[in-house]
């Protein structure tokens, strides 16, 4: 029975960078050759093919690869058209967040898309939420500058992914209907054997730590005994402070894990509540 792994990340794109870094951060160091397909970890027994986006969730679903890092958007689509996959998705991973939207020339609702054109990327997303909605429209399916439809006169509408915004403004286009949120996934096949799952179920816990730390940060502040409730209660999901007893007996230090963001906005509310000092650092792994 085997029990070396693989994985299959996108070779060459947004989702690229953050896999790798996500691999590396994990515990598992290879080297990244432009152009090489694939690589073997020095340090765990996992082999990483380097392939396009859209054949993840079917390397996946077919075994080839026991696990992979994609985006929901393309796994969703895939999953539709597969019908019945051999896919398990166990983890957001907290990178490449974006959405699939419609959009148009002129701001529109879901009762204009009534005959229209269509065009998109993720033709079978589309088909079955106007089938739900009981929408008669027809999808046309478009691989690259779907945004530029429009604009040539080949479709009324797009469905595509949206991040910041900017391409669909550059292209006069308004987005009037969000269809989903997205963001990159990690994915496992559902057959693997015994032997592979021990290594499987390390690497996710070791993920997991690693998405975990991400949305973490440490905090240390010093404020007065008395303002201590009131601050503890501003300290985004952090559940039980550590006080330490300063020099001056007032004081304490007050040092927690908060597993959300801490923005300046709460930083500002702990100043305005009588904390001083306030620092906020990265937290890189957590093993709970
Ligand atoms: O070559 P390969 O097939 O591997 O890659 P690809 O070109 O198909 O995909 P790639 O690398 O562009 O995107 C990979 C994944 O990144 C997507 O499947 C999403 O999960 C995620 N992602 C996150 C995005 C975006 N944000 C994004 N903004 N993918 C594409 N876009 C495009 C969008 O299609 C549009 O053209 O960016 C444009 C919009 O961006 P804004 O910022 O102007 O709104
Ligand atoms: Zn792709």
């Amino acid at each position: 029975m085997k029990s070396r792994l693989t994985i299959a990340i996108q070779g060459k794109g947004r989702l690229s960078k953050e896999s790798v870094n996500l691999l590396n951060k994990s515990g598992i160091s290879f080297s990244v050759n432009n152009g090489n397909l694939l690589a073997k970890a020095k340090n765990f027994p996992i082999d990483i093919l380097f392939v396009r986006d859209d054949d993840i969730p079917s390397l996946v679903n077919n075994g080839i690869a026991d696990i992979g890092i994609v985006g929901d958007n393309v796994l969703i689509e895939k999953i539709i058209e597969l019908k019945n996959s051999n896919i398990k998705k166990v983890l957001d991973l907290g990178f490449s967040r974006c959405k699939l939207s419609f959009a148009a020339p002129a701001v529109k609702n879901i009762s204009s898309l009534k005959n229209k054109i269509i065009a998109t990327s993720y033709p079978n997303i589309v088909r079955k939420y106007l089938i739900e909605n009981n929408i008669t429209a027809k999808v046309v399916n478009f691989n690259g500058s779907v945004e530029l439809t429009p604009y040539i006169g080949i479709a009324d509408c797009i469905c595509d992914l949206v991040s910041s915004g900017a391409t669909l403004e550059a292209n006069n286009l308004v987005e009037f209907k969000e269809l989903l949120k997205s963001q990159a996934v990690l994915i496992i096949n559902n057959d693997i054997n015994n032997k592979k799952m021990l290594y499987v179920e390390k690497l996710i816990k070791r993920i997991q730590g690693v998405v975990n730390a991400n949305e973490s940060k440490y905090v240390m502040l010093n404020a007065d005994s008395s303002d201590v409730k009131a601050i503890c209660k501003l300290l985004p999901g952090s559940e039980s402070p550590t006080l330490i007893p300063l020099e001056d007996t007032n004081k304490v230090a007050i040092h927690a894990l908060c597993q959300e963001p801490v923005f300046w906005e709460t930083m500002e509310k702990l100043k305005a509540k009588g904390a001083s000092s306030i620092l906020v650092m990265p937290v890189e792994k957590i093993l709970n």
